[in-house]
């Protein structure tokens, strides 16, 4: 009898402790599921009840206490919700250039100091007049308009007679501004007057910035009340589709994306199809860094615009040439412009070079204005070209 007794009280405590388990497990889920129950030798035969043989077999896997679901709300949350990306809110665009200025004159104030201290000697002999030239050369201004601006400079010089600083500044000033051009219309084309979207195509060789330029560009657009879509036409890395979208999503502007490796021509094609269809204000296409010297390549882009100019004709060819790369880019932007016509010209990396003077000798090439200047790598630095704001900045204030 006592042995009963006992075999009833150790069941009894086995069963509570179970029981204070489960109730834990309502309070704390992290308590791991309580071990399996030794078989109770010592506990009397239960009496079979009525549907017993419709009972889950023992041996049978079952859930687990953490698995099963309880009341009060306590279960786990198994679909969670992605937390939608935070959109930016680009900065204004204008004053850009004037607010980007300081890295502009930091890397190009060699070129503009080195000129007034020349142009204020006493005598201005042959060998200064050399010198002059060399510092326009060595800032990539280019043979011809170098040649044409020294000429004009001797020739005011020797006019005005005596020189005080202020004047040869404004001397300087006016020359150079005559180079860059004031008259160019500078503004990117993103809305024709019939129709929608705008179309804008990004070119130019590997690593110049062009995914950099359009994703800030979309930016600029989105700033401006603007409603974009971008076209992932470089589909020879995947990684290049990230980037551009990753930049979309920034500004909440979708992505259209092909396979890797598929035909950029199909995917621009289908990135004006979808503007069209969600009736966007704007689609700007990326294509991918191309050598110029590698004519299946040329020949590809040149297919990109003729596929997309089935739905309409561009707005804006970019070609995005990297300041830095100085001579070499003019060599680019002459065979860019032959298989597909350039209407604009994006200087990126201007913020890390004293070779300015590339905005001369480039437009001089193409006879097509530079539109937007890169300052640097920040999602916001990338500025309208203004003629004066850059000849300050080269010259200094
Ligand atoms: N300092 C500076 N860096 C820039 C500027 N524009 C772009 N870059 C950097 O240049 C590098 C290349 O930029 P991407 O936009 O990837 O160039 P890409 O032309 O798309 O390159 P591919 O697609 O590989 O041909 C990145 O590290 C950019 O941050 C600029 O104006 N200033
Ligand atoms: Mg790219």
């Amino acid at each position: 009898m006592e042995t009963v007794i006992l075999a009833v009280v150790i069941a009894v405590v086995v069963l509570g402790a179970l029981g204070g388990l489960v109730v834990g497990s309502r309070r704390k889920k992290s308590l791991p599921p309580p071990p399996p129950a030794a078989p109770d030798i010592t506990a009397p035969p239960a009496e079979p009840h009525v549907g017993d043989e419709a009972e889950t077999p023992r041996d049978e896997p079952r859930r687990t206490i953490e698995e099963v679901d309880l009341p009060g709300g306590s279960a786990p949350v198994v679909v969670e919700e992605p937390a939608a990306p935070e959109i930016e809110i680009p900065e204004p665009t204008a004053g850009r250039l004037v607010r980007l200025r300081a890295r502009l004159s930091r890397s190009q104030n060699a070129l503009g100091k080195g000129l007034l201290t020349l142009l204020s000697r006493e005598h201005l002999d042959d060998e200064t007049w050399e010198e002059i030239e060399d510092i326009l050369l060595t800032a990539d201004v280019g043979v011809q308009p170098t040649t044409e601006l020294v000429d004009q400079l001797r020739e005011r010089v020797k006019v005005l007679g005596t020189r005080t600083p202020a004047e040869l500044r404004g001397l300087l000033r006016e020359e150079l501004l005559k180079l860059v051009g004031t008259e160019a219309d500078r503004t990117v084309k993103t809305e024709p007057e019939d129709r929608k979207p705008g179309i804008v195509m990004v070119v130019g060789v590997n690593g110049t910035g062009k995914t950099t330029t359009t994703g800030k560009l979309a930016r600029v657009l989105v700033a401006d009340g603007r409603t974009v879509v971008l076209g992932a036409a470089d589909t020879f890395r995947a990684a290049a589709a990230d980037q551009l979208q990753t930049w979309g999503e920034r500004v909440g502007a979708h992505t259209v994306r092909g396979p890797e490796a598929g035909d950029p021509a199909s995917v621009a094609f289908d990135a004006v199809k979808e503007g069209k269809e969600m009736g966007v204000d704007v689609v700007l296409i990326d294509t991918a860094g191309r050598l110029h010297t590698k004519t299946g390549l040329m020949d590809e882009l040149g297919k990109v615009k003729r596929v997309v100019e089935k739905h309409a004709p561009l707005d804006e060819v970019l070609l995005v040439l990297d300041a830095t790369t100085g001579q070499n880019g003019l060599v680019q932007a002459r065979v860019f412009a032959e298989v597909v016509d350039i209407t604009g010209i994006v200087l990126t990396k201007l913020d890390g070079t004293a070779k300015g003077g590339i905005v001369i000798a480039v437009q001089r090439e193409l006879g097509v204005p530079v539109k937007l200047i890169g300052l640097g790598e920040g999602a916001d630095d990338l500025a309208p070209f203004e003629p004066e704001a850059f000849v300050d900045a080269l010259i200094g204030e």
